[in-house]
C-alpha cells in the first residue's frame, strides 16, 4: 500500500491515542501497584507458595536470585548469605549495586521502585537475560511486603546508600550514609511474624539450595553463615566445573563405571544449554533437569529432547560398532538411562512453566536445541572414547536383558493375581473392610511380632503382613531379582497396584501402609530397605503420603497401679523426673523389640487408632532422599558410617 499523507495522519492519531492510553494505563498500574503489595500481604501464598517453612525460605531465594542474575550478567563474583542471630537474613553481593538514579516514570530512586513495586525489575538490559523469576519469581518487593523490617544498602559511584522499608512501605528516604570505593548490594530483612507460622530458618535447607545454585552457575562463590547462638557454622560453595562437579557430587558414594563425566555446553543468542552425565553400576536413573536454575521436576521440552537424542545416539553407536546385531531389537529409553546420573540445565528468556506445580518447561524450541546438541556431542564422546563407550554399551545391553527378565517375572505375578483375592499371600492376615480409604496394612518385622499384631489388631480395618528378616536391597539388584523375592512379591500382591512403570495407585488396597519395626538399628535398617523399595518402584506411594512408620514404645514404666509407655529417652527422663520419689517402687521395662509385647500391649501402644503415633513418610526432595538412600544402602562403608554417626539417633531417624 502506498504511504499517503492521509495514512500518515491516521498513524499519528493512532500513535497519540495509544500514548494517551499508555499514560492512563500507567496511572492505573500505579494504583494497582500500591494495592499490589497489600494484596501480597493478604494472600501471601499466591506469591511465595505458602506461609509455612517453604514460603519462609522462599524469601531468601528471591533475594539471592537477584544476586545470581547480577552474576550471570557478568558483574558479580561473590554472594554471601547470613542467618543472623535473631533469625533475620542478610544477603550481600559484589555486583554493580542496585541503581539509585531516579526512575523516569515513577520519579523515585530505582532501588525504591525495585522494593515497593510489584513485578518491578523485568529484563536486565545490556547483556545476559533475567534468569530468575521462575516458579514464583516475584522479587524483592514481595520480600519487602512480607518483612517486618528491611534495610537495603548500595555501594556505587563512591557512595554508600541506604533505604529502609517495612511491610511493603518505605520507612526512610534513600540517603547517602557514607563513602565506599567498592560496588555491590546488601539486603537485610526480618520476616514478618504476622505472616509466617514460624520464623526459624533451617540451615540445611538453605545450604542445599545454595550448593545447587553454585553448581548450576559455575564460578560464582556463594558463602553461607549461621550466626545463631550455639548453632554457628558456615559453608562456601564455588564450582569451577559447574554441573560436571554436580554429577561427581551425586556419584560420590556410588561406583561410576567410566572415568569421565560427559559434559557439553552450547550457547546461542538468547538461550544456552548444558549437560553433564556419568553412568554408575546402579539400576535406577537419576536425571535432574533445570530451567533458569529452577528444578523442573515435571520435566518438559529440554528433557524430552535429551532423552530422545540419548536413545538414538546409543542405538546408532551400538549398531555401528557391533554391540547390537541386526536381529537384535533396539535398546529402549529406560535401558540407556539405567544407572545414569545426569544434569540438564537450560537458561532462556521468557521461560514458560507449565504443569501442576509449574515445574514443566513448555518452550518447544528447547526440545530441538537440546536434542541436536546431545546428538552431536554424545556421538563425538562415544567415538573419541571407545573404552568408555564399550562400558556404557555393555551396561545398556544388560539393562535391556534385565528388562526382558523383569517383564517375564511381572507376568508371572500378574497371572497369579488373576485369581484376585484368592491368591493373596498366605502370610497376609487381611482385614474385612473393602474400602481402601478405611483399610490399613501393617508390615511387621518378624513372625513373632506378626503373631501378636494379628491377635491384637482391629480385624475389620487392619491387615497384617509379617516380613521375615531383612528384605532384599533393591538398590543393588535389578528389578527381576527383586521380583524373585517372596517378601517383595507378597507386598506387590497385597497392595494390588503392580510395580514400576505398571504401578497404578488407583488399585491400592490400603490407604495406610504402616511399617512396624523394632525401635533399634536393625529395625531402622529394615525400614530403610522398605522405603528404598517403595521409593524406587512404587514412588506414588510415597508421593501420595500413603506410607507411615509406626512408633512402638521404648519403655514401660509401672508405679503401683499406674502404667506409662514412653517413646524416646528424653521422654522417659521427663517422666522419671515427674513421678520420681514418693515411696512406692518404680518398675521400668526397656523393650528390645516388638516381640516382647503381647497382643494387648502392642494394640494399646502402637496400633490403637486413638493412642498411636504414626509418622507419615514424605520425600520433600528427591535429591536429598536419593543421597540418604545411597549412603545407607550403598557399598561404600565410610560415608555410611559417617552418616550414622552424624545422625546418632539413627533409630529414630525421620526418613
Ligand atoms: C543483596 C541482595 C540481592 C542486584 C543489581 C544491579 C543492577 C540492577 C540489581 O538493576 C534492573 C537494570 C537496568 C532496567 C543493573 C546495576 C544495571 C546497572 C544494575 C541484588 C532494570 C535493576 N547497574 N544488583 N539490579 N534494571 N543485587 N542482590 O539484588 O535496566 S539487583
Amino acid at each position: 500500500m502506498e504511504y499517503t499523507e492521509q495514512k500518515r495522519l491516521e498513524d499519528e492519531v493512532e500513535h497519540l491515542a495509544s500514548r494517551k492510553q499508555k499514560v492512563n494505563q500507567y496511572d492505573a498500574e500505579q494504583i494497582q501497584v500500591l494495592e499490589g503489595l497489600e494484596a501480597v500481604r493478604k494472600r501471601p501464598g499466591m506469591y511465595i507458595g505458602s506461609t509455612g517453612t517453604r514460603g519462609l525460605h522462599h524469601l531468601v531465594y528471591e533475594i539471592v536470585d537477584n544476586s545470581i542474575d547480577e552474576a550471570l550478567a557478568g558483574f558479580c563474583k561473590n554472594i554471601s548469605v547470613k542467618i543472623k542471630a535473631d533469625n533475620s537474613i542478610e544477603v550481600e553481593d559484589d555486583g554493580r549495586g542496585m541503581p539509585v538514579d531516579e526512575h523516569p516514570k515513577m520519579k523515585r530512586p530505582a532501588v525504591e521502585v525495585i522494593h515497593t513495586v510489584l513485578h518491578a525489575g523485568g529484563k536486565f538490559g545490556g547483556g545476559g537475560y533475567k534468569v530468575s523469576g521462575g516458579l514464583h519469581g516475584v522479587g524483592a518487593s514481595v520480600v519487602n511486603a512480607l518483612a517486618e523490617e528491611m534495610v537495603v544498602e548500595v555501594k556505587r559511584d563512591g557512595n554508600l546508600y541506604r533505604q529502609t522499608y517495612s511491610r511493603g512501605k518505605v520507612t526512610s528516604e534513600l540517603e547517602i550514609v557514607g563513602r565506599s570505593r567498592k560496588t555491590g548490594s546488601k539486603t537485610w530483612f526480618k520476616p514478618d511474624p504476622e505472616i509466617f507460622d514460624e520464623v526459624i530458618f533451617d540451615y540445611s535447607t538453605i545450604q542445599h539450595r545454595l550448593r545447587e545454585m553454585a553448581f548450576l552457575n559455575k564460578g560464582i562463590t556463594i558463602k553461607l553463615k549461621d550466626e545463631r547462638k550455639g548453632f554457628e557454622r558456615s559453608d562456601e560453595f564455588m564450582y569451577e566445573g559447574g554441573i560436571r562437579e554436580f554429577v561427581k557430587y551425586q556419584n560420590k558414594d556410588k561406583n561410576a563405571i567410566h572415568p569421565d563425566v560427559v559434559y557439553f555446553e552450547v550457547v546461542r543468542e538468547k538461550s544456552e544449554m548444558e549437560v553433564a552425565m556419568q553412568y554408575t553400576d546402579r539400576y535406577n536413573e537419576n536425571i535432574f533437569s533445570y530451567a533458569n536454575n529452577i528444578n523442573t521436576t515435571e520435566g518438559g521440552m529440554h528433557l524430552v529432547g535429551f532423552k530422545s537424542a540419548l536413545t538414538r545416539t546409543i542405538n546408532d553407536y551400538a549398531r555401528k560398532n557391533g554391540f547390537l546385531k541386526e536381529k537384535d531389537e533396539n535398546l529402549q529409553g529406560e535401558d540407556v538411562r539405567e544407572g545414569l546420573t545426569c544434569i540438564i540445565s537450560v537458561k532462556l528468556e521468557e521461560p514458560q512453566f507449565e504443569g501442576q506445580t509449574k515445574t514443566k518447561l513448555g518452550n518447544s524450541d528447547m526440545k530441538g536445541f537440546v536434542e541436536a546438541a546431545t546428538n552431536d556431542q554424545m556421538t563425538a564422546f562415544l567415538e573419541q572414547n571407545p573404552k568408555q563407550a564399550k562400558v556404557i554399551m555393555e551396561k545398556c545391553i544388560s539393562a535391556a536383558k534385565a528388562r526382558e527378565a523383569a517383564r517375564k517375572a511381572k507376568n508371572l505375578i500378574r497371572k497369579t493375581n488373576a485369581l484376585d483375592s484368592l491368591s493373596l499371600p498366605g502370610k497376609l492376615a487381611d482385614c474385612s473392610e473393602k474400602d481402601p480409604a478405611l483399610s490399613e496394612i501393617f508390615l511387621v518385622e518378624g513372625d513373632s511380632a506378626g503373631g501378636s499384631a494379628k491377635d491384637g489388631r482391629d480385624r475389620s480395618r487392619q491387615a497384617i503382613l509379617p516380613l521375615r528378616g531383612k528384605i532384599l536391597n533393591v538398590e543393588k539388584a535389578p528389578l527381576h531379582r527383586a521380583l524373585n523375592s517372596d517378601e517383595i512379591k507378597n507386598m506387590i500382591t497385597a497392595f494390588g497396584c503392580g510395580i514400576g512403570d505398571d504401578f497404578n495407585i488407583d488399585k491400592l488396597r490400603y490407604h495406610k501402609i504402616i511399617i512396624m519395626t523394632d525401635a533399634d538399628v536393625d529395625g531402622a535398617h529394615i525400614r530403610t530397605l522398605l522405603l528404598t523399595f517403595f521409593y524406587r518402584y512404587m514412588t506414588p506411594l510415597i508421593e501420595g503420603g500413603y506410607v507411615y512408620a509406626a512408633t512402638p514404645p521404648l519403655f514401660k514404666t509401672k508405679k503401683g497401679k499406674d502404667v506409662w509407655y514412653t517413646y524416646s529417652e528424653p521422654e522417659q527422663e521427663k517422666l522419671m523426673n515427674s513421678i520420681g520419689g514418693g515411696g512406692s517402687k518404680i518398675e521400668i521395662q526397656r523393650y528390645k523389640g516388638l516381640g516382647e509385647m503381647d497382643a494387648e500391649q502392642l494394640w494399646e501402644t502402637t496400633m490403637d487408632f486413638e493412642n498411636r503415633i504414626l509418622k507419615r513418610i514424605t520425600l520433600e526432595d528427591a535429591t536429598a532422599a536419593d543421597e540418604i538412600f545411597t549412603i545407607l544402602m550403598g557399598d561404600k562403608v565410610p560415608p555410611r558410617k559417617k552418616f550414622i554417626e552424624d545422625h546418632a539417633v539413627y533409630a529414630t531417624l525421620d526418613i
